[in-house]
C-alpha cells in the first residue's frame, strides 16, 4: 500500500518519526537561513514553491510525464502575466516520487528542508499525496494536489491543509451507479487492485449499490497479479466488472481478460478513464506483458470508462490565463512532442496541473493583499508562521476561476473539486464519447452512441431458466390406460362377485373379503394416474394436496387388498393350529372383516397423524447446469425435479416401511405355512397365498428400487406404475379366473356339485363319494332287516325258553347273552360304516343263526 509499509513501521508512528527527525535538521539550516530565498533575479522576488511529480516509476501513476511540462507552462504564463505577483516570480522546486511514498516523503523532506522556504507543494499520485498531505500540516504547508483522486484525501481531519484541482474518484460512483441503472444491470462485480485510492473507492461504491438494490456479487483485490482474481471473477459468473487499477495493473488486467476469455457480447468492463488512449497496446513489451497488441485490442474493445471531466469543455473559451483549451493543446502537444500519436501518462491531467499553478498564483496574489493590509509579506513566511500559512489556506480556499481543466474551485469540506463525468467507450480501438453526467443534478446527457459486440445490452448474469422434469407423456398416457383397464377389470370382477355370489364356489371363498380386495386394487390402480400427476399437470400451489392424494389412496388401497389377503391366510394358519374340535366349525367371515377392518383402521389413523402433524410439501431437486446447444444464448438451464416431502421425511418413510414390510414378510410366511392346505370354507385360500407370494415380492424389490432411482422421474414412474399394475392384475387373475372358469363350466345351473375349484374335490371324488352313499344306504336297510330278524329270533328264544322245563344249559345261557349284547353294541349305521363292516356284520349273524340251528343247541 502506502509508504510506511515500505519501511515496516505503522503509517503514524512513521510520520510522527519522520517528523522529528526533520525537526532537528530544520534547527540546524534555520541557523544558516535566516531569510527568506535567495534575492531574485531581473529585479523580482522569487515565491518558492515545492511540486513532487511521479515520472519515472514502474508502477501507480507516472503523470508527472505530462503533467511537469504543463506546470512548467503554466509558471511561464504566470510569471509573464503583469498583473499577477506583481515584484514576484514563482519559482518551482521539484523532484520525481516516481508515484512511491517513501520515495515521496523523502523528496518532500528534501524540498522542505533545503532552503528557500517553500510557500506551498504541489503533489501528484494519491499514495504520495496521502503520505506528504498528512505531514504538511506539522510544516504549516498548503498541499494542492493536482493527480490525486484518493477518495480518503477528502478527510478534512486527516488533511487539514489539502486542496486538489484532481477530483476524487468517487465522483464517478454516481456516474456509474446511472450507467447500471440504465442498461439495467442489478448485479455487478468488482476488481480493485489494493492501493488505499482504489480500496476507498470501492468501498464509496458499494455503500451506493446498496441504497439502489444493485448486488455486488463479488469483491476481488489483487497486488500485482490479477491472475486469481480473474478466475475468481468468471468462478462467480461476473459479467459486469467495474475495474479500479493503475494502467500497469490495468494492462495486466486485460491480458488476463483475454486469456481467460472474459471479453466479448457478454461482458462489460469499466474502466477508470485517466488512462492515456492507447493505454492497451503500449508498453507490453516492457512490461512483460504476455499478450500480443491484437489479443489486447481485442479484450478491450467495448469497454466503457468513466473519468471526471478534465479538460473546459468550451474548447475555444479563452480561461484565466488567456488560453483556450484547444490552443493549450497544441501547444502542449507540442511541448511532449505527442505527433507519433503516443501520449505520455498524465496527458489527461495535464490541465489539471496548469491550473494547479495558476490556482496557487492566484491565491498567493490574494494572501498578498490580504498581508499587506496585515503589515505582512508573503516572503515572511516560515513553516512556524501560522498566520500566513492560514492567509494562504483561505485564499485558496476562496480561489475560483475558469481554467484549462474547466471551473476551478474547492468544496470548503473537503478541498475536493467539482466536476462533471465524461463516460467512453473504445469503439473499433478508439474512444468514442457517449455523454456526460452531472453528479450534482444527477442527470445524464446520453448520445445513444453505444455499440454492443452481440448486438444487444449485454446480461448482468446467465439467464438460468428453471425447467421442470417432468414424466413423458407416453409412459403417463400409457400407464395411465392399463391401469385403467385394471380399475375396469376390478369393477367388473366386482360386478362377478356379486352376481354369482350363490353360486358354491363363491360363497366358499369369502366373497366380501374378495370383494374388499378388489377395492383396494382399483385404489392402488387409481393411484398409478395422481403418482404419474407432476407440474406439468398440477400447479404449484396445488402440488402438496396432490402429494396427500398419492398417498392416502396407494395406502389405503394396498392396506385393503393386501389387508383382504393377508386376513385369509392368517384364517387358514389358524384352523391348522386349533384344537381338532373347534376345525368342525364353520369358519367365521367377522374375523376376516375385524382383520381388515383393523389394518385399514391403523392405516387411517396413521395417515392422518402424518398430514396434520407433517403434511407433504413439494419439494424441488436441482441438477447440474445444462446449456443450450446454440452457445450465443446466454442462458443456461437448471434442471429440477419435484418431489413430495414431509419435513421429516424419512422418519415417516421408515415407519411406513417398517409396518408394511413387516406385514408382508409374515404374510409370505402365513402362505408358505399354509402353501398345501386345503380348507372346505375357504377354498381359494392357496390361490390367495400364491398372490401374497407375488405382491410382497413386488413389493420389497420396488421399494428399495424406487429409492436408487427416485431422481429418474420416467423410469420410477414407469417401475412404481408397473409394479402396481403387475401385482393388482396378477392377483385379480389368480383369484377370479379360476372361479370365472368354473362357473362358465357350470353354465347358468346353480350347481353345489362343485366344491372348490383349487384342486379340493375332483370329478372321480364327487362320484366316488356319491357310490359310497348309496352302498351306505343299501347297508343301513341290511342291517335294518337284520335286527328285525334278529328280534323275531329272539322272541323264538324267549318262546323256546318258558317252554323248557328247567331252562337252558348254562353254557347255552352265556352264549345267547353275548350275542344280544354284541347286537346291541354295536355303532350306528348312520355313522361311518361301509361295506366291510356291513359285510361282516351279516356274515356274524348268519354264523349265530347256523349256531342256533345247529344239533345240541336247546331251542
Ligand atoms: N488521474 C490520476 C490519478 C492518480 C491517482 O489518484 O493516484
Amino acid at each position: 500500500m502506502s509508504g510506511p509499509k515500505k519501511f515496516g513501521l505503522p503509517y503514524k508512528k512513521a510520520v510522527k518519526l519522520f517528523v522529528s527527525f526533520t525537526s532537528v535538521y530544520f534547527l540546524w539550516e534555520l541557523s544558516s537561513f535566516n531569510s527568506f530565498g535567495v534575492v531574485a533575479t531581473s529585479g523580482r522576488k522569487p515565491l518558492h514553491i515545492a511540486g513532487i511529480f511521479p515520472i519515472n516509476g514502474t508502477g501507480g501513476w507516472q503523470g508527472g510525464q505530462a503533467c511537469k511540462p504543463a506546470a512548467d507552462m503554466a509558471l511561464e504564463d504566470v510569471n509573464a502575466n503583469k498583473d499577477l505577483l506583481p515584484g514576484y516570480k514563482l519559482h518551482l522546486h521539484w523532484n520525481d516520487s516516481e508515484c512511491e511514498p517513501g520515495l515521496g516523503a523523502a523528496v518532500m523532506y528534501e524540498l522542505l528542508y533545503k532552503q528557500p522556504y517553500k510557500l506551498i507543494l504541489l503533489a501528484g499520485c494519491s499514495t504520495v499525496c496521502t503520505t506528504v498531505a498528512e505531514a504538511a500540516k506539522m510544516w504549516n504547508l498548503v498541499v494542492l494536489c493536482y493527480g490525486a483522486s484518493s477518495p480518503a484525501l477528502s478527510d478534512r481531519i486527516r488533511f487539514p491543509t489539502l486542496f486538489r484541482t484532481h477530483p476524487s474518484a468517487t465522483v464517478q460512483n454516481p456516474t456509474r451507479i446511472t450507467l447500471m441503472q440504465k442498461f439495467g444491470w442489478k448485479k455487478v462485480a468488482i476488481l480493485q487492485q489494493a492501493e488505499e485510492v482504489f480500496i476507498s473507492t470501492v468501498e464509496d461504491l458499494e455503500e451506493r449499490c446498496k441504497k439502489v438494490s444493485i448486488e455486488i456479487v463479488t469483491r476481488q483485490s489483487f497486488l500485482t497479479d490479477p491472475n486469481e482474481a480473474i478466475k475468481n471473477l468468471k468462478r462467480q459468473d461476473a459479467r459486469i466488472v467495474i475495474g479500479f487499477f493503475y494502467v500497469v495493473a490495468a494492462r495486466r488486467v486485460l491480458c488476463e481478460v483475454y486469456k481467460q476469455k472474459l471479453y466479448g457480447r457478454s461482458y462489460v468492463w469499466f474502466f477508470i478513464g485517466w488512462y492515456e488512449d492507447n493505454w492497451f497496446e503500449s508498453n507490453l513489451e516492457a512490461e512483460g506483458i504476455n499478450c500480443t497488441v491484437e489479443e489486447m485490442r481485442k479484450a478491450a474493445e467495448g469497454h466503457l470508462t468513466t473519468e471526471a471531466l478534465m479538460w473546459n469543455q468550451e474548447k475555444n473559451k479563452t480561461t484565466k490565463s488567456g488560453w483556450t483549451a484547444e490552443n493549450f493543446q497544441k501547444r502542449l502537444d507540442a511541448a511532449l512532442k505527442v505527433d507519433s500519436g503516443r501520449y505520455p501518462e498524465g496527458y489527461q491531467e495535464a490541465p489539471l496541473a496548469y491550473d494547479a499553478v495558476w490556482a496557487v498564483a492566484l491565491a498567493f496574489n490574494k494572501t498578498m493583499e490580504k498581508l499587506s493590509q496585515m503589515g505582512r509579506k508573503l516572503e515572511d513566511f516560515n513553516y512556524t508562521n501560522k498566520i500566513i500559512a492560514d492567509e494562504i489556506y483561505s485564499a485558496m480556499d476562496n480561489t475560483q476561476f475558469i481554467g484549462i481543466s474547466g471551473r476551478v474551485a474547492f468544496s470548503s469540506e473537503t478541498g475536493d473539486r467539482i466536476a462533471l463525468t465524461q463516460v467512453e467507450q473504445l469503439i473499433d480501438g478508439k474512444y468514442l464519447v457517449l455523454g456526460y453526467h452531472d453528479t450534482e443534478m444527477n442527470k445524464l446527457t446520453w448520445d445513444n452512441r453505444e455499440r454492443w459486440i452481440g448486438g444487444k445490452v449485454p446480461q448482468d448474469r446467465t439467464v438460468i431458466k428453471n425447467t421442470l422434469r417432468v414424466v413423458s407423456m407416453s409412459i403417463f398416457i400409457a400407464m395411465c390406460i392399463v391401469a385403467g383397464a385394471g380399475v375396469i377389470w376390478a369393477g367388473i370382477l366386482l360386478l362377478f362377485n356379486y352376481i354369482y355370489r350363490e353360486r358354491k364356489v363363491i360363497q366358499l371363498s369369502h366373497p366380501v373379503t374378495n370383494s374388499l380386495m378388489l377395492l383396494g386394487f382399483m385404489l392402488c390402480l387409481t393411484a398409478v394416474f395422481f403418482v404419474g400427476l407432476d407440474g406439468q399437470f398440477v400447479p404449484e400451489g396445488y402440488f402438496p394436496i396432490m402429494c396427500s392424494l398419492r398417498n392416502w389412496v396407494l395406502s389405503i388401497g394396498f392396506t385393503l387388498a393386501y389387508g383382504a389377503m393377508f386376513s385369509k391366510v392368517w384364517r387358514v394358519h389358524r384352523l391348522t393350529t386349533k384344537h381338532k374340535s373347534e376345525t368342525k366349525h364353520k369358519i367365521q367371515p367377522w374375523k376376516l372383516y375385524l382383520l381388515v377392518a383393523t389394518l385399514v383402521v391403523i392405516e387411517f389413523i396413521y395417515l392422518t397423524i402424518w398430514t396434520v402433524l407433517d403434511p407433504m410439501k413439494r419439494k424441488i431437486e436441482k441438477f447440474q447446469y445444462e446449456f443450450p446447444e446454440d452457445s450465443s444464448e446466454d442462458i443456461k438451464f437448471l434442471p429440477q425435479l419435484e418431489h413430495c416431502e414431509s419435513e421429516n421425511h424419512y422418519i415417516w418413510l421408515g415407519i411406513t416401511y417398517a409396518f408394511k414390510g413387516l406385514l408382508l414378510i409374515f404374510g409370505l410366511f402365513l402362505a408358505y405355512e399354509t402353501r398345501s392346505l386345503k380348507v372346505r370354507h375357504i377354498n381359494d385360500s392357496r390361490l390367495v397365498a400364491m398372490s401374497i407370494y407375488n405382491v410382497a415380492v413386488l413389493c420389497l424389490i420396488t421399494t428399495p428400487v424406487t429409492l436408487v432411482i427416485s431422481s429418474q422421474q420416467d423410469a420410477l414412474f414407469a417401475f412404481v406404475a408397473l409394479a402396481i399394475i403387475f401385482s393388482s392384475m396378477i392377483t385379480m387373475g389368480l383369484v377370479f379366473v379360476p372361479k370365472i372358469v368354473e362357473v362358465i363350466r357350470e353354465g347358468n345351473e346353480k350347481s353345489d356339485r362343485s366344491s372348490a375349484p383349487d384342486g379340493g374335490t375332483t370329478k372321480e371324488e364327487e362320484e366316488r363319494y356319491h357310490k359310497l352313499l348309496a352302498e351306505n344306504e343299501q347297508l343301513a336297510s341290511i342291517l335294518e332287516q337284520k335286527e328285525d330278524r334278529l328280534k323275531q329270533l329272539r322272541l323264538k328264544l324267549e318262546e323256546k325258553h318258558s317252554q323248557m322245563v328247567g331252562g337252558p344249559t348254562p353254557e347255552i345261557e352265556e352264549r345267547a347273552d353275548h350275542t344280544v349284547k354284541f347286537i346291541t353294541d354295536l355303532p350306528g349305521i348312520n355313522g361311518n360304516s361301509d361295506s366291510a363292516i356291513g359285510q361282516g356284520l351279516s356274515n356274524f349273524l348268519e354264523a349265530e343263526l347256523s349256531l342256533r340251528n345247529a344239533p345240541g343247541y336247546l331251542q
